[in-house]
């Protein structure tokens, strides 16, 4: 039997690589996380995190992925190839033993040679231990040689060469259907790890090829980590001309670190140890924020934009408008913190720290310009701290101070928040068609005048002083941010009731927005709901109906026996609806259409990656509009 032959041949070293793949495919959490859809793709980034160390070394230019209709992956490199001469551990070919014995890459005095590793520096034995079959292919010198495995273990020999037109390594695996719950692939996340790759790998060109679809892409950025800064950035207004971009060494420690500050209030920071994104922050980026915290506050005070009586710039003022990439390469990562993507190495505060620094007091020198905007916008995000600071409270103790509600408030009688509900409306007559055609026991009615502000333009101090967000805040009960607290909340169902055309959309965007900024809880407690009115009216003789969506609509003249005697109205807006249709469409429980706002995890927090990366820029789309409720009269 071939297992047996292995073992007969060579040795203690052979069961002890038997025991390996055995662990691995017992436990393939241990080593890849999960047997999901994650586990999947983190088998694509453990082969081409080779690849790309293999770029770091400085010896590989191109990587290409390619995945094939049966769900097989190929990757290739243009680099100098596994070593194939026999391996000190079992006189094996390197290309063999580092496919077969966990941990090779490091176990073999090769410590310093990976560098991409970390999180998915498990090994591509482990890949090959996880693949119903993986064929390796080495061309050194216009010769191929390859092997081929079969759940890690190796079924041929490493086979004699062929001539070729190439060079480098290629793999080719098919993931263990045994092992993962489902073999698909998911081209999106792969693509935006590989844009990921490239970003940080200035020079490297990645492209990927799914055969499945014909869909293929090329990422290569030249610009390295200030074109990443620009890309985040690309639709919104820098205060200067090109990022400020650093790069280089201190001691053994690899740091490139680029930003730039807009015109927006928010901060988005990326930071990297070793190409892994490490969402918990950790010591790199407490150095970072220290370096630029004093540099700004030293270059400010000389150019005497901070005066002496004024005090110094923090590190939280210095966060609005920030758009920053950090990324740092070390021997011995070592990654803490719940989802182990936090930097725990104490070595590399004061290195980032100081190599930032010197570094920024230098370019302060070169481009002074630059001092100014930069200080003058963290003075204003002080001033607008302690502003909005004074509005919290002020918040805090109206809520408190025995509920003085807003008057446009038209509140319902029941005092029970899990049976009542908040009709968010635009506009006054729409208010007051609402207000008529109520249920005043149950449904309460907040009309809005006009636009409500943008909420991620504006300060927090200007938002809080404008007049519709207090009256919401005001409304519900319940306070904001840190002082949010549900059990204070008046109503369990929030509907945001606005017309259903382009500006009507805009105002419920700037509203999902503002909740989904400063009352985050109401989303996941699932309280937010998006009315829905319809669209048409059709009438067929004496029968009328509402139409939804432009497909219930041809449906219903379709049917008609006479379809050129059926009227259609269209709705412009809510005030063309009496409070009866208002009522009858919109509102009364037993026909109306609710949309469940809810927030996608994937996409919910600032720090993942696909927000920028899969060309989706806008809070808005943070949201997923879930069709929860569609309640039809089911009696008439
Ligand atoms: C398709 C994925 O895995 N590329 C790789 C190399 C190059 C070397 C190497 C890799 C030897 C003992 C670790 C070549 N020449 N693409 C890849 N390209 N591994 S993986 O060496 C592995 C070390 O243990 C390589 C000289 N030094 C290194």
């Amino acid at each position: 039997m071939e297992l047996e032959q292995h073992v007969n041949d060579y040795g203690a070293e052979s069961i002890k690589v038997l025991e390996g793949l055995e662990a691995v495919r017992k436990r393939p959490g241990m080593y890849i996380g999960d047997t999901s859809e994650r586990g999947l793709h983190h088998l694509v980034y453990e082969v081409v995190d080779n690849a790309v160390d293999e770029a770091m070394a400085g010896y590989c230019n191109e990587i290409q992925i390619t995945i094939h209709m049966d769900e097989s992956i190929t990757v290739q490199d243009n680099g100098r190839g596994i070593p194939t001469d026999p391996h000190p551990y079992n006189g094996r070919p390197t290309s063999e033993v580092v496919l077969t014995v966990l941990h090779a890459g490091g176990k073999f005095g090769e410590g310093a040679y990976k560098v991409s590793g970390g999180l998915h520096g498990v090994g591509v034995s482990v890949v090959n231990a996880l693949s119903e079959w993986l064929v390796v292919t080495i061309a050194r010198d216009g010769i191929a040689k390859s092997q081929r495995f079969e759940r890690g273990i190796p079924v041929t020999d490493l086979s004699e060469g062929v001539k070729v037109d190439w060079q480098g390594t290629r793999i080719d695996y098919m993931p263990d259907r045994e092992i993962f719950e489902e073999v698909r692939h998911s081209l999106d996340t792969l693509k935006s790890r590989f844009k990921e790759l490239a970003f940080l790998n200035p020079g490297l060109k990645i492209s990927v090829l799914d055969e499945r679809t014909n869909d293929s892409r090329e990422y290569f950025f030249k610009g390295g980590i200030g074109a990443f800064v620009k890309y985040i950035d690309r639709d919104r207004n820098a205060l200067f001309d090109s990022p400020v971009v650093l790069s280089g060494t201190k001691g053994d420690i690899a740091i490139d670190v680029g930003f730039e500050y807009n015109d927006s209030y928010q901060e988005h920071m990326y930071t990297y140890a070793n190409l892994i994104h490490t969402i918990e922050g950790g010591t790199h980026l407490m150095g970072l924020r220290s370096a630029i915290t004093r540099a700004v506050n030293e270059a400010a005070r000389n150019g005497k934009i901070l005066r002496d009586k004024e005090e110094n710039l923090t590190g939280d003022d210095l966060k609005e408008g920030l758009t920053c990439v950090l990324s740092v390469k070390l021997g011995e990562p070592q990654f803490e913190g719940q989802t182990k993507t936090k930097l725990g190495n104490s070595e590399v505060r004061g290195a980032v720290d100081s190599f930032v620094y010197d570094g920024l007091m230098s370019i302060f020198e070169d481009r002074p310009e630059i001092v100014r905007p930069i200080a003058e916008k963290a003075i204003r995000a002080r001033r607008a701290r302690e502003a909005a600071k004074k509005a919290r409270e002020l918040v805090r103790k109206g809520a408190m101070s025995g509920m003085s509600l807003p008057g446009k408030l038209a509140d319902c009688s029941s005092k029970k928040a899990e049976n009542t509900e908040l009709y968010i409306v635009e506009g006054d007559s729409a208010g007051g068609s609402a207000k008529q055609g109520r249920d005043r026991k149950f449904q309460a009615i907040l009309p809005l005048r006009g636009k409500i502000l943008n909420v991620e333009k504006a300060a927090m101090d200007k938002m809080l002083s404008n007049r519709e967000i207090q009256t919401i805040i005001t409304a519900l009960g319940c306070g904001i941010g840190n002082e949010f607290d549900a059990s204070k909340l008046r109503y369990h169902k929030i509907i945001i009731m606005t017309d259903a055309d382009v500006d009507g959309a805009h105002i419920a965007t700037l509203l999902l927005t503002f909740f989904y900024r400063h009352m985050p809880e109401l989303l996941s407690l699932g309280y937010l709901y998006l009315a829905q009115p319809p669209l048409y009216r059709v009438q067929y003789g004496k029968t009328v109906n509402y139409c939804y969506t432009d497909k219930e609509l041809r449906e219903h003249v379709d049917n008609a026996a006479d379809p050129s005697k059926v009227n259609v109205q269209r709705y412009k807006g809510l005030g063309e609806m009496n409070p009866e249709q208002l009522w009858e469409t919109t509102m009364d429980p037993a026909n109306r259409i609710l949309k469940k706002v809810e927030l996608d995890d994937n996409l919910l927090a600032d720090e993942y990656f696909d927000i920028l990366m899969g060309d989706k820029v806008e809070p808005r789309r943070q949201f997923i509009i879930a069709n929860a409720q569609y309640v039809k009269n089911l009696d008439v």
